[in-house]
């Protein structure tokens, strides 16, 4: 494992906060350089590249100079900023993993991850059980970028042997890092609300179903992909990986739980629909047989150490990522 290292793209997002400190934790603080086109937040730890994506040039001039063996490519446009500037969500989305693929063949790099989405999916998808192979025709410019992205990430592997591997992530659920722009977020910040004596009011409907995530499992399954032998990945599409699926209202019970007071109210906006155009639940047993992936937390769990952990960053008086929060 000392010989990797790796370069973190989007490192400044929701999952980038906390991946990267993941992965330094496994390679060590020296061996994992991250990168963002927005600068670093004073507290992150390592080396960061400040990088735009759509600049190959650069990529390609970090990773020489880094020896960089290994990329995660997180920087995306998600599904509901994405529906404010489509042609920028193509560019950045498409022309960004187009780059990542391009240096990555040219020099010969060891491994690629390429994050995926339940975006993939669309109105004509089964809802229930969703298969792993099944009819996509997304609805959102996001949700086609990721699915042509799938599409890239097996056809390098299999033109090229570039070893891309990805998982269609469902919501990731953190209280690390706040999400940046998608259909999901209301259930990251209703918790925000919640732990400060607020109401939360919804801009979905209440009884719209969608698979969720904590981001601890997120995060392992990302490295549990990644450090999987080549031989035990069956595909280079992204995994479905499933954890956990619940509506607006059943999410506000379970967090009545710990703060009785707590309100919701409802109004649905345009990212209605994009969620309505996704699927309620995944079938991820190519996950489980394949590499092994197994979810900890349900919804129970993620929302006793949601509150937990932001009670304790709230009376820390951070209200921002912090390596503290960590701790
Ligand atoms: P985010 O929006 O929080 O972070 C994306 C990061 O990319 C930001 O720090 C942003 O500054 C950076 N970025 C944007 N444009 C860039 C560019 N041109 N060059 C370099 N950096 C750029 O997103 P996230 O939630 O951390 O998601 C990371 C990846 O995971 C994305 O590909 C997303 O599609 C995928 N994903 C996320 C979720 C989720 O619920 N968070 C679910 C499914 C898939
Ligand atoms: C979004 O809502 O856009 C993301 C995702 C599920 O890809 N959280």
């Amino acid at each position: 494992m000392s010989a990797d290292k790796i370069l973190v793209i989007g490192s400044e997002g929701q999952i980038g906060t906390v991946l990267s400190h993941a992965l330094r934790d496994t390679y060590g603080i020296a061996n994992v350089i991250t990168s963002d086109i927005n600068q670093p937040r004073k507290s992150v730890i390592g080396h960061f590249e400040k990088l735009n994506i759509l600049d190959g040039e650069r990529l390609l001039a970090i990773v020489r100079k880094h020896k960089i063996t290994q990329i995660y490519h997180l920087a995306a446009l998600l599904s509901a900023k994405g529906e404010q500037n489509p042609r920028q969500t193509w560019d950045v989305n498409m022309n960004g993993l187009f780059n990542v693929l391009e240096v990555a063949r040219q020099e010969n790099l060891d491994k690629i991850y390429f994050p995926s989405s339940i975006a993939v999916f669309g109105g004509q998808t089964p809802k229930k059980a969703t298969p792993q192979f099944t009819v996509l025709q997304p609805e959102t410019m996001y949700g086609i970028t990721k699915e042509v992205g799938e599409h890239l990430a097996q056809y390098y592997f299999k033109k090229f042997n570039l070893d891309v591997r990805s998982l269609r992530y469902p919501g990731l659920i953190s209280y690390q890092s706040l999400p940046g722009g998608g259909t999901t977020d209301y259930a990251v910040d209703i918790f925000h609300k919640a732990v400060k004596g607020e109401s939360y009011e919804c801009f979905l409907e209440p009884d719209t179903y969608l698979p969720m995530m904590y981001m601890p499992d997120a995060i392992r399954a990302t490295i549990e992909l990644m450090n999987a032998p080549l031989d035990k990945i069956s595909m280079h599409y992204g995994y479905n990986v499933r954890a956990m699926s619940f509506s607006a209202e059943e999410l506000a019970a379970e967090i009545t739980k710990h703060i009785p007071k707590f309100e919701i109210t409802y109004k649905p906006d345009f990212r209605q629909k994009i969620a309505e155009s996704w699927v309620e639940n995944m079938d991820d047993t190519y996950a489980r047989n394949d590499w092994g992936w197994q979810e900890e937390y349900d919804l129970p769990a993620m929302v006793e150490d949601m509150i937990v952990n932001l009670k304790r960053i709230n009376k820390q008086g951070s209200s921002e990522y912090d390596e503290k929060m960590f701790l």
